[in-house]
């Protein structure tokens, strides 16, 4: 489903074994030294979202080299057959940066732009466990127009092209929505991105 040019919502694309290979991971990865955490904004605020990086960190408003878990090789090539799955070609796609966002369900994500990617590389986003409103607006502003789209377990995205530069965020989580056997209460998303910085 085309949202706006560059932007395609494929839902349910993943089987629901592999969203729960996922949630699986997404635990692993939070085990050890390198747990999620609340980010913390040069402004004081403090997210909602907890977060963890694999491969590159992201810190609020950069990227620094790669110094927790690995992305693993999986990972890129699932990135890959999601740009594959909705362009039609992978187009060299080779992320080098998965940033995971785990959704209590009072969490929130606030209208943003994601500018800290020195590419033009689309952003693979994945999400699991508890339903949401995914709120996709324009590259001018946070306010309108903008549209809602409902986000559910196993869903993806693909922001490619123009839709890159546009404002979104995340305005509520549907608490308990998660299908019982996949093991999570929350929502989970992962999106896999070229940060472009060389290495
Ligand atoms: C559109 N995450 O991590 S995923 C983020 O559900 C982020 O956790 C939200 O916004 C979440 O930056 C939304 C969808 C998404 C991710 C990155 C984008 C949409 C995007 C980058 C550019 C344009
Ligand atoms: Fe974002």
């Amino acid at each position: 489903v085309l949202v706006a040019p560059g932007a395609v919502h494929v839902p349910a694309w993943l089987p629901f074994s592999r969203q729960r290979e996922l949630v699986d991971a997404c635990r692993e990865w939070g085990r050890g030294p390198f747990p999620y955490r609340r980010t913390v904004l040069p402004g004081g605020g403090v997210m909602s979202v907890r977060s963890l990086c694999l491969g590159r960190q992201w810190v609020p408003y950069r990227y620094l080299d790669a110094v927790g878990v690995p992305l693993p090789e999986w990972l890129v090539s699932l990135g890959r057959e999601a740009v594959v799955e909705v362009y039609g070609e992978h187009g060299g796609f080779t992320p080098d940066t998965a940033l995971v966002n785990f959704y209590a369900p009072e969490a929130r994500m606030g209208m943003h732009q994601d500018r800290e990617e020195r590419s033009s590389a689309p952003v693979v986003s994945l999400s699991l466990g508890d339903r949401c409103v995914f709120r996709f607006g324009n590259a001018e502003g946070r306010g309108r127009p903008y549209r809602d789209v409902e986000l559910v377990s196993g869903d993806l995205f693909v922001f490619g092209g123009p839709s890159r530069w546009a404002h979104h965020g995340v305005p509520r989580v549907f608490p308990g929505t998660a299908e019982p056997g996949l093991g999570l209460r929350g929502r989970l998303n992962i999106t896999l991105r070229e940060t472009g910085i060389p290495r």
